[in-house]
């Protein structure tokens, strides 16, 4: 299988991020994506492809070009007025509330409220090279999903940072382009056909939902912790079903803590019914591995036996498929917990690694 990478996303490297009150080693660091490029590498069924660059255009298609303006010179322009800092985190938030019965607030000038203007939490810090970073992470992905288009039934792309929690106007979670919402627009867009994307990232994934959720071309699959205990809280629940020409084309499966490898499996067994009921031509996977047990910030209990069985299921729709990075913080099992899940998906018809 085709891996598409960049050591680009090495430009993204937080010292800390502020969660659960405390200031924290970042979970989401460069060492992740470097310890699933390494158990990759020592695979001979893996090839490795470096990403074209695709410009700013296909991310314009789904994001406020205000944001990715934002994004592009925030780092420098905080470190004119308030530098100098590695990190750039908000401190205040644009809530609809503060002018309640007052009409929508005006875009702010101020960098220290732009900040909060566009990010939406304190665990996504702006660091030097974040936008380079994300840019090369889109690049990735579309990349793969050029490898797919090109007749490759499934590719990879090694995203990082990852994706699925930016919205059409806020960047958080981790998160700053939305690679896989991305992705199925470039190809729904393109090409005309009809794109599903299937989320199995821990986390509901809000940004992907909320870009697609009045949209019938891009169908939405999620399964994840449930909202009413795992971020990001506010979305993800069972009777989110998309709205207008969207409606039915919003799927979501909140899972119970523990949730183990055969629960998961009839839940996603569902979701790729869903799936191809849609009739999808082209499926974009977000793939967190951090349902895994060991996960430091997730509570479902899947194996890496599960994760296999996960690509396989995947893989048994027979669509055209582009797999995408989202999360999985469990740094140790991470590049095995990847191996097997994309094992799964070559089949076993696939010599072994
Ligand atoms: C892409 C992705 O997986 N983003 C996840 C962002 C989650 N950030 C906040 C998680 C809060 C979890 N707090 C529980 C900590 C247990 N020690
Ligand atoms: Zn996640």
């Amino acid at each position: 299988m085709k891996v598409v990478y960049t050591l680009r996303h090495r430009a993204h490297h937080p010292e800390r991020e502020l969660e659960d009150s405390r200031f924290q080693e970042p979970f989401e660091h460069p060492g992740r994506a470097e310890i699933i490029r390494a158990a990759l590498a020592a695979d001979e069924r893996f090839e490795f492809v470096a990403p074209d660059d695709h410009g700013r255009a296909p991310i314009d298609a789904v994001h406020d070009p205000g944001l990715v303006d934002f994004l592009e010179t925030a780092w420098t322009r905080f470190q004119e007025e308030h530098g100098p800092t590695h990190d750039v985190i908000p401190d205040v938030f644009s809530m609809a509330g503060i002018r309640d019965g007052m009409g929508p607030a005006r875009r702010p000038d101020s960098i220290s409220m732009e900040l909060g203007w566009w990010c939406f939490e304190t665990t996504t810090p702006l660091t030097q090279g974040t936008y380079d970073a994300a840019r090369s992470s889109v690049d990735v992905a579309l990349t793969a999903a050029d490898l797919v288009r090109g007749g490759e039934g499934m590719a990879y792309g090694l995203c990082r940072p990852p994706g699925h929690h930016a919205s059409r106007s806020l960047y958080g979670g981790y998160c700053f382009f939305n690679n896989a919402a991305v992705v199925a627009e470039h190809l729904s867009r393109t090409t005309g056909s009809r794109v599903a994307v299937l989320d199995v990232d821990y986390h509901h994934g809000n940004g992907t939902q909320q870009i697609f959720y009045d949209r019938e071309e891009v169908f939405f699959a999620s399964l994840h912790g449930d909202p009413r205990r795992a971020y990001p809280y506010l979305t993800g629940h069972v009777d989110e079903t998309g709205s207008g020409a969207g409606s039915d084309a919003t799927v979501n499966y909140p899972l119970p803590a523990g949730c183990d490898d055969d629960a998961y499996l009839t839940a996603l067994t569902g979701a790729c019914e869903r799936v191809v009921a849609s009739g999808a031509e082209t499926v974009v996977v977000s793939l967190g591995l951090d349902t895994f047990h060991e996960d430091p910030i997730s509570d479902l209990s899947l194996t890496a036996d599960g994760l296999e069985r996960c690509g396989r299921l995947v893989a048994e729709m027979g669509l055209p498929t582009v797999v995408l990075q989202e999360g999985g913080y469990a740094t140790d099992a991470l590049g095995e917990n990847a191996r097997r899940w994309l094992s799964g998906a070559m089949g076993p018809g696939a010599p072994a690694g």
